[in-house]
């Protein structure tokens, strides 16, 4: 999504003008790829600006610091509420929240720890991920020749960016073979997910998604899918799914902070269901958009309120 300044940046402790929030090209993240971040958006409800699961966002995104071994210099109390004072600040009525934690500026070689661990939260207008048209059309998308990392490689719970180094290539390689997307499978040849969402495929009624297990991001939204599936009284199966399911579906999603909920029309050229955005599917995201804009009974504390 193309940059637009905002007023803010909450940068290491306090909010320094967008143009101030820089780092040194010696810090350690530039080189080795040792960041943590999250990706969280708020929508615009009649009670004001509401952060979807804000929370449980800021506690993954210490989960990942954790798995590197990685102490943030602050209180997760703390993070929520910068995060609330970066939004307020920069009047953001509706958009996407970037948190970042890295391993800044000290010495050059792979240890990370004699490096400060610096934390940084931006605000940034972000639209429909994969296009205002495929909310409804569906995207077209590929199985990727590249592979997710294997386990005991690069662990997929954490959500670091040098993780992002595989979905570039994923992207890359759909992007350059006309597709919108690509899906990954994990080194069993296994789905695992798109370069940047989680994936759902719907089957005789019944939803199936890859299990934590493959190689996969455990998502926010895929949660709360999960969740309101089970409200619509569809059963969900987290479970392997071999690479041939993806072409027997009736219908396919992704999901995802940036992707909300975004159907799938194709997979390698082979049309999904009917082509367009199934029923359930239609059904998961009208769910989706009453809930994180406030329009229906906010059931399990997911609205997390902005006051201004
Ligand atoms: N898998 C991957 C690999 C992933 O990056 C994301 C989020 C998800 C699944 C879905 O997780 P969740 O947002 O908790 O439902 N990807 C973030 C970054 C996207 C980007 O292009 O940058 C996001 O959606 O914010």
């Amino acid at each position: 999504m193309a940059l637009k300044k905002m007023e803010s940046i909450w940068f290491n402790g306090r909010l320094v003008p967008w143009d101030e929030a820089n780092i040194h090209v010696l810090s350690h993240v530039v080189h080795y790829g040792s960041s943590f971040f999250e990706g969280i958006r708020c929508y615009e409800t009649s009670q004001g600006t509401a952060i979807f699961r804000l929370t449980p966002h800021m506690r993954r995104l210490y989960d990942s610091a954790r798995i590197y071994r990685t102490e943030i210099p602050y209180s997760l109390e703390t993070l929520v509420a910068a995060v609330k004072a970066t939004v307020r600040a920069n009047g953001l009525r509706s958009g996407y929240i970037r948190p970042v934690v890295y391993r800044g500026y000290g010495e050059i070689g792979v240890n990370p720890m004699p490096n400060p661990v610096e934390v940084a939260i931006a605000t940034i207008e972000w639209g429909k991920y994969l296009g205002v048209e495929a909310m409804e059309q569906g995207v077209d998308v590929c199985v990727s020749s590249w592979n997710r990392f294997a386990p005991n490689t690069i662990p997929a719970l954490a959500k670091a960016g040098g993780n992002y180094l595989n979905s570039q290539l994923v992207k890359l390689e759909a992007l350059a073979n006309g597709y919108a997307e690509g899906i990954a499978l994990d080194t069993n040849g296994n789905v695992s997910e798109g370069s940047g969402e989680n994936l759902f495929l719907v089957r005789d009624g019944v939803v199936y998604t890859p299990p934590v297990g493959a190689s996969i991001l455990n998502g926010i939204t895929r949660d709360t899918v999960i969740t309101l599936l089970g409200e619509l009284g569809v059963t969900v199966r987290e479970q392997i799914i071999p690479r041939e399911m993806l072409y027997l579906a009736d219908e396919l999603f992704f999901t995802g902070t940036a992707a909300e909920v975004t159907p799938v029309r194709s997979v390698d050229r082979i049309t999904v269901g009917a082509g367009r955005r199934g029923p359930l599917t239609g059904d998961v995201q009208a769910a989706f958009f009453a809930v994180v804009q406030g329009e229906r009974e906010d059931r399990y504390g997911w609205l997390e309120y902005v006051e201004r």
